[in-house]
């Protein structure tokens, strides 16, 4: 697939700092350090329905991530999937009386859309679930003939038993695991199975249902954790930097998939770091499209919204952070573009190196662009009450704000 075009990142004078950040599997921080291409996978929508806040929130975190990366002058490669066929994709068509394949293009076009608006950086592989099968059925295969996983009227299930180090990712005890697996795509419930958590890898053909040619596997569809898996490993590789997604993809999702990719490579670890973005909910509840209390972000910029005021709302809530949308967060990130403008728009001001600092040093650790955003507010503040006679100082400021931040000013 292709994904959307890339706004430029300015360069700044100097560089970044390493990045610290917290990881889920150790429930501490970290400092990555990665090589000169530093690899994130960052696990992409079910293209049912729009962008909504929730989901900008999420990109929002790791598109950080690689703007702290480049300002250390890294490269960065990196991959996020689109799952364009799984189960609530399929019901919503079959409940809209929709062709699958027209919601799942359509749903991708417009959040590719929101994406370029927001000014997220792109993948530089952006990978179909479908375009991915032939690269899932071999390992779907191998997970078998290792004795990992097992078959159960034609489906495939992995054994969670043959991984050693499952749960580390979560570090969860065993009944919030079959509460989770049960709310967020699993069937634990499933006669038959060797452990209720055990998930399944390869979906045989259903009536009415989309199906593909799997080898010795049979027909069928693929699980979703082997998606995320046979993406990250054929792009990748095993030990990439960051896996990243919402808190809810902790598990199952994050603990299937680090499982797989280790038992299929007998290497660990899969990802050097799973990061998790906060939920954002609306009106006391996490924002979803099954409950569908949902703010989308091609409705604001329908509405007229700046892209850049909706991008600063979501950089006021630390990325790790449940927090609620709410017209008076996008009021007061409308107001504080306002100021910024305002504050960039003359020939000089402040002292620039003192800000650019803060946001980076905000940034590294543990990417709390809360702080970053109160650093830029300081100093637009003293531009508009004593100004400055920096010459240039503005436009570094601007410069930083769009490279560290994603925002134009
Ligand atoms: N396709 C899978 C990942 S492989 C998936 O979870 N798709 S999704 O469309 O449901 O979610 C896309 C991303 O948005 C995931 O990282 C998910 O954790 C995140 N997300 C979903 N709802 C919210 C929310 N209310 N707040 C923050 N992030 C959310
Ligand atoms: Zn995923």
């Amino acid at each position: 697939m292709y994904a959307w075009p890339a706004s430029e990142v300015p360069a700044l004078p100097g560089s970044g700092r390493d990045l610290r950040i917290h990881d889920t599997s150790t429930d501490g921080r970290v400092t990555l350090e990665p090589g000169p291409v530093a690899r994130i996978y960052v696990c992409g929508i079910t293209p049912y329905d729009a962008t909504h806040m929730g989901h900008a929130a999420t990109y929002n975190a790791f598109d950080l991530v690689q703007r702290v990366w480049l300002d250390t002058k890294r490269q960065v490669q990196y991959v996020q999937n689109v799952t364009d066929v799984d189960d609530p994709l399929l019901e919503r068509a079959r409940r809209d009386g929709e062709d699958w394949v027209g919601l799942a293009e359509r749903e991708t076009a417009l959040f590719r859309e929101d994406m370029t608006a927001l000014r997220m950086l792109p993948p530089q592989h952006y990978i179909g679930a479908v375009e991915a099968i032939p690269g899932i059925v071999p390992l779907v295969e191998r997970l078998r003939d290792a004795g990992a996983a097992y078959e159960l009227e034609g489906d495939v299930y992995f054994s969670v038993a043959a991984d050693p180090r499952f749960g580390e990712v979560s570090r969860l005890d065993a009944r919030a695991m079959r509460l989770l697996s049960a709310e967020r795509g699993g069937d634990p419930d499933r006669p038959g199975k060797k452990n209720p958590l055990d998930p399944i890898l390869w979906l045989a053909a259903r009536p009415g249902e989309p199906s593909w040619d799997g080898g010795t596997l049979g027909r069928g569809r693929p699980g979703w954790h082997i998606e995320c898996v046979a993406i990250a490993l054929d792009h990748l590789g095993m030990g990439f930097d960051v896996q990243g997604g919402g808190s809810d993809l902790a598990f199952p999702h994050h603990e299937m998939g680090a499982s797989h990719a280790q038992v299929l490579t007998g290497e660990h670890p899969f990802a050097r770091a799973y990061v998790h973005a906060g939920m954002v909910g609306l009106n006391g509840e996490k924002m979803s499209k099954s409950k569908g209390n949902l703010v989308f972000v091609s409705t604001l910029r329908h509405e007229g919204v700046d892209p850049a005021a909706i991008r600063l709302a979501l950089l006021a809530h630390h990325y790790r952070s449940d927090w609620e949308w709410t017209d008076a967060v996008l009021q007061e990130a409308v107001e504080r573009l306002g100021r910024w403008r305002a504050a960039v728009s003359r020939p000089d001001g402040p002292p620039s190196d003192a800000v650019v600092d803060e946001i980076r040093e905000a940034l590294a650790d543990d990417l709390d662009a809360p702080a970053a955003l109160l650093a830029v507010d300081r100093w637009a503040a003293l531009q508009e009450s004593v100004g400055g006679t920096d010459e240039g100082a503005p436009g570094v400021v601007s410069r930083a704000v769009d490279a560290l931040l994603g925002v134009a000013l």
